[in-house]
């Protein structure tokens, strides 16, 4: 893909990446929405969703040491959408934008060149796949990964049974290689089995389990 100013500028303060050879960001980490109301005492609380913060600060450590991109995906919904039980969904209201609810959970540390990509704004949609998030810009996430030659992706984060496995079965039907950190997810478990099912599902589709121990081994 050719280098065009409009993606230089879309993707803001990332000198850096953009003057390592393209050829070498193979890999990138995906944070999917490692956010307050996710977490313990949030509206949409995971059991043990804070538990993986400070894996998920091993990982995001690892990957900036190795120069690789980092994306961090937020959901970032309207106060009144169909995603909330009150206007005909599934879900407790959540992640509101701007609200203490969306920020990242304080614990969660990330440097300054991380790529944070929002989804959920549509109020007509769930949106759960990372693969609909845009950055400021509004830049997808399939396309600044095409932009630096991204063909494995690593994917973290909350949760393993709707935005984790969404993000990842996208993931895979744009050919890329799929790596679920498997232990740096947590699932909502609407019905007790659903992470196993939805991380059986994704290993059925192609994506294989990693783990921290032996990233890239
Ligand atoms: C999610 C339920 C509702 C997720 C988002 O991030 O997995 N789950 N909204
Ligand atoms: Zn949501």
């Amino acid at each position: 893909m050719t280098c065009n100013l409009s993606v230089y500028k879309s993707i803001g303060e990332r000198e850096d990446i953009i003057y390592i050879g393209l050829s070498k960001l193979k890999k990138a980490l995906l944070v999917v929405d490692a956010q307050n109301d996710f977490c313990l005492g949030g509206t949409l609380g995971i059991h043990g969703g804070h538990e993986i913060i400070p894996i998920l600060n091993e990982y995001i450590k690892f990957f900036e040491k190795e120069n690789l991109p980092i994306f961090l995906t937020r959901d970032w919904h309207p106060k009144v959408t169909k995603h909330f039980k009150q206007f005909g969904g599934v879900w407790p209201e959540h992640c509101v934008e701007g609200s203490p609810g969306a920020q990242f959970h304080p614990d969660l540390k990330f440097p300054k060149t991380t790529f944070v990509m929002s989804k959920g704004m549509d109020p007509e949609k769930d949106s759960y796949s990372a693969f609909h998030a845009i950055d400021l810009s509004g830049m997808t996430l399939a396309n600044i990964l095409k932009f630096f030659g991204v063909t494995e992706i690593y994917i973290s984060g909350l949760a393993t049974d709707y935005c984790v496995k969404y993000s990842a079965l996208d993931a895979l039907k744009d050919g890329l290689k799929v790596f679920i950190l498997a232990d740096a997810i947590a699932g909502v478990n609407l019905q007790p089995e659903d992470s196993s099912v939805a991380l059986e599902e994704m290993v059925s589709r192609g994506a294989k389990k990693q783990y921290l121990k032996n990233l890239f081994g």
